[in-house]
């Protein structure tokens, strides 16, 4: 059946599938603030594997499992080095800040990929007056930059650099497995650098609501404690867990048909004199445009959106496109067709 619309907005937009809804109305549930839900356990379980570390914790955002991870990793006072655009400083309310009390210390990726040698310049010397530096977070693939993607060599030389330093190294893998299908490699190769990581079902993979918070037991202890005093202990959490457990199964293979769709959404895009589109930085499923002028980015947006189309208009020049599970070959070619029509 056809869509009303063709959001684009996000990955975050999608509906259950009707085998998750069944899941979801069978899964056997129980307290999980007693570690008693079994499909919550599953799910951890599996997450852990899939990352290739010892423990994973259910959390109800991938905001609070990352600034769990942040609160973990720092004391008050310390550094959080990061990438200049990364969502864990733009796009959570400064809670490293409120929370956490500690300094952002942002430097520029290219292309949203950290440099090694930027990061040992940006690392604080051990002296008493000085801020001094305690965790590396790195995003892959990472959001604003259009969902580019960070080798596992480079996160392993990333990584490597901290930990000589003795920082810690958290990863925001909200988008880990599409970074994975990218560059040809499971993802728990990506998450290997790392002691801690993040990643989403609610996104690309198309489950309702949830992330995974996944490292060594001793760090997911700590979690634990913070999560809770974040309010995310949940009760019968297996319900939505459940869901996370056929996403891991229904859509995680079908994440390359979302990059293919995104490649002719790009191309589409790129030839239009409207928009300038980084092509070579087209690497997953995230697109992001500069629209040219005369034309402005809410103008275009609106057009699209006249037209059935929504897109993610996040500044005067600037419009995000991202392709998920509910966007299918038809949504795509009345996308393409709306994109054509604007000249
Ligand atoms: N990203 C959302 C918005 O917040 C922008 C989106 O539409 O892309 N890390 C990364 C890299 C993310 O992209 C997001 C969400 C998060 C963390 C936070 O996840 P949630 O929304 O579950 O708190």
């Amino acid at each position: 059946m056809a869509h009303e619309w063709v959001d684009l907005r996000s990955d975050t937009v999608t509906k259950p599938t009707r085998a998750m809804r069944k899941a979801m109305a069978e899964a056997v549930v129980g307290d999980d603030v007693y570690g008693e839900d079994p499909t919550v356990n599953r799910l951890q379980e599996r997450a852990a594997e899939l990352m290739g570390k010892d423990t994973a914790l259910f959390f109800p955002s991938g905001t609070m499992a990352n600034q769990t991870a942040v609160k973990v990793h720092t004391q008050p006072g310390e550094e959080v080095i990061c990438e200049a655009s990364c969502h864990i400083y733009n796009i959570e309310s400064g809670t490293m800040a409120a929370f956490s009390g500690v300094l952002p210390r942002l430097v520029a990726g290219d292309h949203g990929v950290l440099d090694p040698v930027r990061i040992e310049a940006a690392i604080r010397p051990k002296n008493y007056y000085l801020a001094q530096s305690s965790l590396l977070t790195v995003e892959n693939t990472h959001n604003l930059a259009g969902g580019t993607v960070t080798s596992v060599s480079r996160c392993a030389e990333l990584a490597e650099t901290a930990r000589r330093h003795g920082l810690g190294t958290h990863l925001d893998g909200a988008r880990i497995f599409n970074a994975a299908y990218s560059l040809g490699v499971k993802a728990a190769e990506i998450a290997a650098s790392f002691d801690s990581v993040m990643f989403c079902i609610s996104k690309g993979l198309g489950a309702p609501v949830g992330s995974l918070l996944c490292g060594n037991s001793i760090f997911m202890e700590r979690a634990k404690k913070v999560r809770k005093m974040l309010g995310g202990g949940m009760r019968q959490a297996g319900i939505v867990a459940a869901a996370g457990l056929t996403a891991l199964e229904e859509i995680l293979p079908l994440l390359p048909e979302d990059h293919a769709r995104a490649r002719k959404l790009g191309e589409r895009l790129a030839a239009s004199p409207c928009f300038s589109v980084e092509l070579d930085h087209l690497e997953t499923n995230i697109i992001m445009t500069k629209v040219l002028p005369p034309h402005t980015a809410p103008e275009v947006g609106g057009l699209l959106k006249a037209k059935g189309v929504l897109c993610h208009v996040l500044s005067a020049e600037k419009i995000r496109f991202v392709t998920h599970h509910d966007i299918d070959d038809e949504d795509l070619e009345r996308a393409l067709a709306a994109i054509s029509a604007i000249n």
